[in-house]
This record gives C-alpha cells, structure tokens and sequence, in this order.
C-alpha cells in the first residue's frame, strides 16, 4: 500500500475480496462500465452543461492526457478546490484514471489550509475555479508553491482543463491499477491539531458508494442534487456523485445554498434525492408556502453530517408528506449508518441509522475502553470494510484514533436504540460542529495565540438555532490589551483562514479555567456561554414584550 497508510490486515482482506465486499476493480474501470449501459443518458449538469456518459467519460479522457503531459504521474498528489460543477467530475475520474491521487480540499479553504495540504500531501497540483463567491483563486493559486495550476476556465498563469485537446485516453483502460491502493484522500474534520488526510482505496470507496445507493434507493431514473460543496465524503460517496455515476442516476450540481435557488434548480431538474445538512430542511421549511410546491418530485432527502433534531424532522414530513426523511450518520474515515427507507417515523425522526454492512462491527465504549452497559451513552468503535484503518503519515494520531485490533475510535457519544439503530447524544472530541462544516478547536486556538494581544484561547461551540452551532473564543489577554472581534477577523483573514472557521462570538475573561492537570476546562466555558445565550434571548423576548 502506499508509503504511509495502513492495510487492512491480509485475512480481511482476502474475506472481503471472497464475500463479494470488495471487487477486483478500479473506480474508473467501474464508472466506464455502467457507462456501457446508458451511453446516451445525461449523467451530469450544472447550471451551463449537460454530459451523456459517453461525453463525460470522452472529456475525463481527454483530461487525463492534459495531466500526464503537464507532468502528473501515478501517485501524484493533487488538490482539488473546485466549487460543484462538472468538471469536479471529469477532473476526479481522470486523475483516477492516471493513478493520481486527488486530495479532496474545499472551496472556502484559503492560504493557510491550502499550504498546509500542499506540503502535508507533497501535492504536485491544484486545480481550481479562477473566480468563485468573489473571490480570487486564480491569485491565491499562483501564490502557492505548486507546480501546476489547473483551472475551469482560461486564467494568468493556469491550465484550462477547457483546453484538452482531441486526443483522449481512453477510462477504465489500465488494468495495471491495483483495486486495493490509495484512489483518493478526504479530509478529517474530527481529530486533534491540524486536519488529517483519510486514504480510501477505490474497492473500499466503490463499496460505499455502491451499498450507500442502495440504502438511499438510488436507480438509473434518479436525480440528485448536489449542493454541498462535493469534496465532502457525504455528496460525494454517501451515495453522492460516485453512486450515482455507478447507477446511471443524472448527478445535478449548484452551487448556491439558498432554498429559494434549490426550490428552483429541484423543480426544473425533477430531482428526486437531495443530500443535505439539517441547517439546509431547516431553509427549505423556511420556504414561502408559494415555492413548496417545487419539491413535489423530491422522494427522498437524506439528512446528516450534524444531528437532525426530532422537531425538524416532523415538521419537515409535515411540511412535505410525499417524501421520505431519511438520517444518515457518517464520517469521512468511514462508517455510514442509514435509517431503512420504509423506517416508522420514530425511527427515521429520533434514530440515526444502522451499521450499512453487514461486515460493519461497532462497539460502545465507557472511557476504561470496556464496552458500555446496554443502552448506555459511549463512545463509538467501529472497523469494516470501508473504515479506514490509520490516517495518512500520521503515526502519534493512529496510536490515539486507533485501537490495536483496528477499531477507530469516532469521538461521538451515541447509544444503541432497542431498534437496533445508534442515536447521537453528543461527542467527546475537540471540534465545533458548524452546520456540519468541521472546526477544529485546537487549529483556530493555534491561531488566535499568534496574535501578540493574546496569552491564551480556547474554542467552544455555542448553540445557534439554524446551524446547530458556531465558534466561540474565550481569550485571555496580555495585561493593558484589547481585542475585539472585527481585529480578530482582520487577523484570521491576514492569516489566510477559511471564514466558516471564525469564532463570531469573542469572550475575554481573567484567566481560563483549568483542570489539576492544566488542562483547559471546556465543558465550563461551554456552558457558560450557552447560559449567556439564553440570558440574552430571554432579556431580548422580555424587551420585545415590553414594547
Ligand atoms: C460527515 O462526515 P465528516 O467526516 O465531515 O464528520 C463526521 C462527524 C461524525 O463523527 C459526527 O460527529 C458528525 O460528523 N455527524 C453527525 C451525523 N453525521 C455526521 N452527528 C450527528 N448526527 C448525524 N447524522 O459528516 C458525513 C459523512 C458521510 C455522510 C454523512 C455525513
């Protein structure tokens, strides 16, 4: 396997590959041949093309010759940083055609993280939009130190992927590939320090895709919609882009979040499946009752990366009776559980799914790492077929991450329904959970104590109604200074720090509460600000009373 990452242990391996879990193919070898069976069907859009599979599978082609001769090799890393459109998709099958290994970043990423991935993963590419939301990633690219720049559309400095010429090569053509290497790298949202980088092999990602569209009742006559940014494992794999490239279902990106904009793109395009966050069926219960009508072709809306809570739900089937709700809980290193489609609203409202192998094992864990009392709240265990196994060149993280017997230890806190589906009672690791966006504490901390004002930070979630949380920072400071959040802003952006990463509250205080240990007490600062919150709200209702 490649240089840094875990295998799986050979006897598992060799179980999977008997089972039928994992197959003897490449994701380019299994996308070219469900091409075979609709060749002429639309397989993906955006808001200015359309591709059949022919068209797309001619177009990766012809980009993974224009990365072979601008030098990208098998075992080359590349980022990608594209916002959802199709050239996400020939972009990926081409760098899996040639073995180069897609590391899959997110548009709002700016110069820190970008650094940090390129020297992290020795990336040789990037490949971006040259203008996206406003802003100029073209510059940023070129300020990077990148090899090679590839680009959507003509820009200073960049490939065009538009610019391929006639010669393609051919996909799913190379039969030298090795099913069971590295095809791509997600990005790790749960996890201490810096972000990590999950190597997903393409037998154990076809899996996942493969069963996800299953669970998800995905067919050759589906229609998704793609609105959260596509590097993530949830619209991408869970069943996703890849899924629906596997089933024949037409993939449609946006890149626009706004519910009135989906209402829209849902309704001209007849979409039938919609991956979403809860701060997303919350938009779309927003919805003007005039705009309602516009999801009518919707049958199923898979909701996850943060916890959907039990109102929201009801209102939401309430809100649409003709579709299904349906939970998933999932995590980039692996394990997806899904409601069952035909689930009884006390499950698919109050549960968060079930285990989608049958190969899957989970544990629920007290912290002496001995299996908790049946029903009680611990940490979950899992290992199978699609979980990853340690993260990439990070050997002092596998230790903690990773039992010896090859469990990953997620960090969430659920129990096990007597249905047999897990319920999500919180998380005992360090991140803010922001409209299922992944902060992690200790990178923002990292940063706030650069500022010559601070002497010490910590990061906490604070609850917000629509995107269930948001960053919080509770600063000390250096005797006589100041620091406000419009200076804390300026000096994230300074830094080059994704925006959705900003604390928006900032809370100064004498000294931060530690621990015997010296460890900072976060479960207090928690719910001191959450207290806060609730203070304000009430004294904001009373005022309103008042007048
Ligand atoms: C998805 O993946 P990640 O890697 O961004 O985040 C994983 C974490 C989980 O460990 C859990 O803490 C949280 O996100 N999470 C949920 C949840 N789904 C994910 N917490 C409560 N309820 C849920 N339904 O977020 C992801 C990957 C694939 C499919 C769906 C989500």
């Amino acid at each position: 396997m490649l240089e840094g990452c875990t295998p799986f242990p050979a006897e598992l391996a060799e179980r999977y590959v008997r089972e039928g879990i994992w197959r003897d193919e490449t994701i380019p070898q299994a996308i070219a041949k469900a091409a075979l069976e609709h060749p002429d069907s639309i397989v993906v859009s955006d808001s200015t093309r359309s591709l059949t599979y022919s068209q797309l599978i001619a177009e990766a082609g012809s980009i993974a010759t224009l990365l072979s001769r601008n030098g990208i090799d098998s075992n080359d890393r590349i980022i990608i940083q594209l916002p959802n459109c199709v050239e996400f998709a020939t972009l990926t099958i081409a760098c899996l055609e040639i073995g180069a290994i897609p590391v899959m970043a997110l548009p709002a990423f700016r110069k820190a993280e970008l650094e940090y991935l390129i020297s992290f993963s020795d990336a040789k590419a990037i490949a971006i939009a040259p203008e996206h939301r406003g802003f100029d990633h073209a510059a940023l690219a070129r300020d990077l130190n990148i090899r090679l720049i590839l680009s959507t559309s003509p820009a200073a400095g960049c490939v065009s992927m538009r610019e391929h010429g006639v010669s393609s090569r051919s996909i799913g053509s190379s039969t030298s590939d090795d099913p069971f290497e590295v095809a791509l790298f997600l990005l790790s949202g749960g996890t201490t320090g810096l972000p990590k980088l999950i190597p997903r092999t393409h037998a154990d990602y076809l899996y996942n895709a493969r069963e996800s569209g299953a669970a998800t009742g995905l067919t050759h006559e589906s229609r998704i919609l793609i609105a959260l940014p596509a590097e993530h494992n949830f619209p991408l794999a869970c069943p996703g882009l890849l899924g629906a490239l596997l089933t024949g279902a037409h993939t449609v990106f946006t890149q626009s979040s706004k519910a009135a904009d989906l209402a829209n793109v849902i309704e001209r395009e007849r979409i039938t499946h919609l991956p979403c966050v809860p701060a997303l069926a919350i938009a779309l219960l927003d919805l003007p009752q005039s705009l309602r009508a516009s999801l009518a072709s919707l049958r199923v809306i898979t909701v996850g990366g943060q916890r959907l809570q039990e109102p929201t739900a009801r209102a939401f089937q309430r809100a649409f009776p003709h579709l299904i709700v349906q939970q998933v809980l999932g995590m980039a290193e692996g394990l997806l559980c899904y409601t069952p489609l035909d689930a009884p609203g006390e499950i698919a409202f109050m549960t968060q799914g079930r285990p989608l192998s049958p190969a899957d094992e989970i544990r629920i864990v007290d912290p002496d790492d001995t299996d908790s009392a049946p029903g009680a709240i611990g940490e979950l265990w899992c290992r199978g077929p699609y979980t990853i196994r340690g993260y990439f060149r990070a050997p002092d993280r596998n230790r903690e991450a990773f039992t010896d017997d090859g469990f990953y230890r997620t960090g969430d806190l659920v129990r096990l329904d007597p249905s047999g589906n897990l319920v999500v009672e919180g998380r005992i690791k360090d991140l803010i959970n922001r409209g299922g966006e992944k902060i992690n504490a200790e990178e923002i901390e990292a940063h706030l104590i650069a500022h010559p004002a601070v002497s010490s930070a910590a990061v906490v979630a604070m609850p917000d109604a629509i995107l269930g949380e948001k960053a919080c920072a509770y600063l000390s400071l250096h005797h006589g200074e100041t620091f406000a959040l419009a200076a804390m802003r300026e000096f994230l952006a300074a830094r080059g720090v994704a925006q959705f990463k900003w604390p928006e509250r900032i809370e100064i205080v004498g000294e931060l509460p530690l621990t015997n240990v010296g460890k900072i007490r976060k479960a207090e600062l928690r719910r001191d600000i959450a207290e806060k919150l609730a203070a304000e709200l009430g004294s904001l209702a009373s005022r309103a009373v008042a007048l």
